[in-house]
């Protein structure tokens, strides 16, 4: 009877103006088994895999004098450059939520944050972009180095299937693909060509700070990422609000069908799709969820407490990090992920198929304030 009430009360309120995230987790729910994405199963096993010895990064790499650098990532590209940045005025605001829908990431409870400005990139770093970093610094990534990557069954074809043997135990549509890397997404019988335009993809956390490092920027911390999901709305599971198709239109690339074994691609896009894609959310952000996961700077951790935090940057240390806003294999079944306060977790070194990130900057490298 209780429950009968409160979903009549639910779905009155269902036409009144937007409902906070707490009455909508009621009527709008949640399998119970629905923790069984693998979001975060997909790692490097550092006790079996040995890194190319030949190829170690060159540590000035990784921590580069940015002004040698900033430059380059200027340059001109035969691609439309998808590096701009926005201003995001500080402020405060709920981060996480008293409603988990994950309980054990750690998504509660809301607390209040507070937050400095900074500068976003408008989209996920593209292809076309990462290309231009790897021309001017020849930098080799993680993947390549390790010679492989966790790609998704389905994108593969069954050539590059038939040869592989191992999966991922908790996570069975995963799959280690040799030679896969952010040149070749579904291993070496795939490339990039018909899409510089698509997030790059199978770039470690390491990766991410490299490329970052050389554009003059940081990746955002959790809070600022948050922050900047939610677009100025208060308490809305969505960066545009409560529904995940507001005016029976597509949002965000996430998976619609039966996950994981029928993709009917309803919004467009079997995998990922262009970085321009998709409405922004009123801080001008495309794709802050959905399309790919996005790498934050912080350690993750699951216990916060809810005391008032000005600019926090996370635990000190930790053995993972921070990913946010879920992917184009997201389905509310299996990954109810592609919410502002979901979050979920990898290590440094780990890469995958539907991970890749954007950078974020205190102040707006000098390049892009000059060519706004
Ligand atoms: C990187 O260099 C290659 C080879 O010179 C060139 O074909 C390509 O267009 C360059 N990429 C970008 C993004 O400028
Ligand atoms: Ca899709
Ligand atoms: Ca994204």
């Amino acid at each position: 009877m209780f429950y009968v009430i409160i979903f009549i009360l639910a779905v009155l309120t269902n036409h009144t103006t937007e409902e906070t995230e707490d009455s909508v987790s009621i009527r709008d729910e949640v399998p119970e088994n629905k923790d069984s994405c693998g979001c975060s199963a997909i790692k490097r096993n550092k006790d079996e895999q040995l890194r190319d010895s030949t190829n170690i990064q060159d540590d000035t790499l990784l921590k580069p004098d940015r002004g040698k650098y900033s430059s380059a990532a200027n340059a001109r590209s035969i691609y439309p450059r998808t590096n701009q940045m926005v201003f995001i005025k500080g402020g405060k605001f709920m981060m996480g939520t008293d409603k988990p829908v994950f309980v054990a990431d750690g998504e509660g409870p809301a607390r209040e944050v507070t937050l400095s400005d900074f500068y976003l990139d408008v989209h996920e770093v593209s292809n076309a972009e990462f290309e231009l970093f790897v021309n001017s610094t020849g930098y080799r990534t993680e993947a390549e180095s390790f010679g492989d990557s966790f790609v998704f069954e389905l994108l593969l074809s069954e050539e590059t299937k038939s040869g592989i043997t191992q999966a991922v135990a908790a996570a069975p549509w995963w799959l280690p693909v040799k030679g896969s890397n952010w040149k070749h997404p579904e291993g070496p019988d795939s490339d990039i060509k018909d899409r510089m335009d698509h997030p790059v993809v199978h770039v470690s956390w390491n990766d991410a700070v490299a490329y970052c490092n050389w554009a003059g920027k940081r990746l955002p911390t959790e809070a600022e990422w948050e922050y900047a999901c939610r677009g100025g709305l208060k308490g809305r599971l969505f960066p545009w609000g409560n529904k995940l198709n507001p005016k029976d239109k597509h949002w965000v690339n996430i998976w619609q069908g039966e996950f994981p074994n029928i993709n009917t691609a309803e919004d467009g896009y079997v995998g990922t799709c262009p970085v321009t894609e998709f409405p922004t959310n009123a801080f001008h952000l495309h794709n802050i969820v959905g399309n790919v996961w996005e790498w934050t700077a912080d350690w993750w951790n699951v216990k916060h407490t809810n005391t008032p935090i000005v600019d926090p940057k996370g635990p000190e240390t930790g053995k993972d990090h921070v990913k946010k806003g879920g992917s184009y294999l997201c389905h509310k079944s299996y990954c109810y992920r592609y919410r502002c306060a979901a979050r979920s977790q990898n290590t440094p070194d780990s890469s995958a198929g539907n991970l890749g990130f954007r950078c974020a900057s205190t102040n707006i490298p000098e390049y892009l304030a000059e060519h706004p």
